[in-house]
């Protein structure tokens, strides 16, 4: 396991002028880029758990569509950004794997929000993924990351096959991307926000 640790560096302090912190998922299933995005937005060096794929997960693991992976998150992302000088992010990804999804509980622990990250060419795993989410009661916005190989539908399409209330934010989103992952994040802030104001949005 890999967790890339080394002596503290300054940069990685938290801003004195912090006064709020909040704790946020991202979930969504096998290979979507969840490790990818934590770790373009992230200000922090992120802490990441990938272990390399074996020949023992063949016929577990559901590969499809991202058969060129080689490594899997086993355990969590995590990292945090700043959005402003006053609100943290603790950002927390999960494993794809739902060999894995045991650890979702602990993980959810105290979060505010979720951002649910989708690949259209396996909508399906989305389901199972939203399903739970709507279960524990997390408010959750939906990005979708936009793989090249993966096929372009629009917005209303995919929030009818994802069977998504109207109230809640569907965006597009190239993980690898720290401009594109923070709007995904700051959708989820303004989200969070507006059910603070008027919880029966939700
Ligand atoms: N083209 C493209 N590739 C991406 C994008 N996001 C992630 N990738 C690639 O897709 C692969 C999977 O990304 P990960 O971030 O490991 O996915 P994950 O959801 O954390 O995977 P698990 O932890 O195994 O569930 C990596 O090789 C990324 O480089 C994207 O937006 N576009
Ligand atoms: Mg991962």
């Amino acid at each position: 396991m890999d967790f890339k640790s080394s002596e503290p560096r300054r940069e990685d302090a938290l801003p004195a002028t912090a006064v709020a912190a909040v704790k946020v998922v991202i979930v969504g299933g096998f290979g979507v880029g969840k490790t990818t995005l934590v770790g373009s937005v992230s200000e922090i060096r992120p802490l990441t758990t990938e272990e390399t794929m074996t020949q023992a997960g063949v016929g577990v693991d559901d590969t499809a569509g991202v058969e060129r992976k080689t490594s899997t998150t086993v355990a969590m992302d995590f990292g945090r950004i700043s959005i402003n000088e006053e609100l943290v992010l603790y950002l927390f990804g999960t494993p794809g794997q739902e060999r894995f999804w045991f650890l979702w509980r602990g993980l959810f622990e105290g979060a505010l929000g979720a951002v649910v990250l989708v690949d259209t060419r396996r909508l399906e795993v989305s389901f199972d993924v939203i399903g739970r989410l709507e279960e524990r009661g997390v408010p959750f916005v939906v990005a979708v990351n936009s793989f090249p190989e993966a096929p372009q539908y629009p917005v209303e399409e995919l929030r009818a096959a994802l069977d998504l209330p109207a109230s809640v934010p569907l965006v597009l989103c190239d993980a690898r991307r720290r401009d594109s992952s923070r709007d995904v994040l700051m959708t989820l802030m303004r989200y969070l926000h507006s059910l603070a104001v008027t919880p029966e949005a939700s």
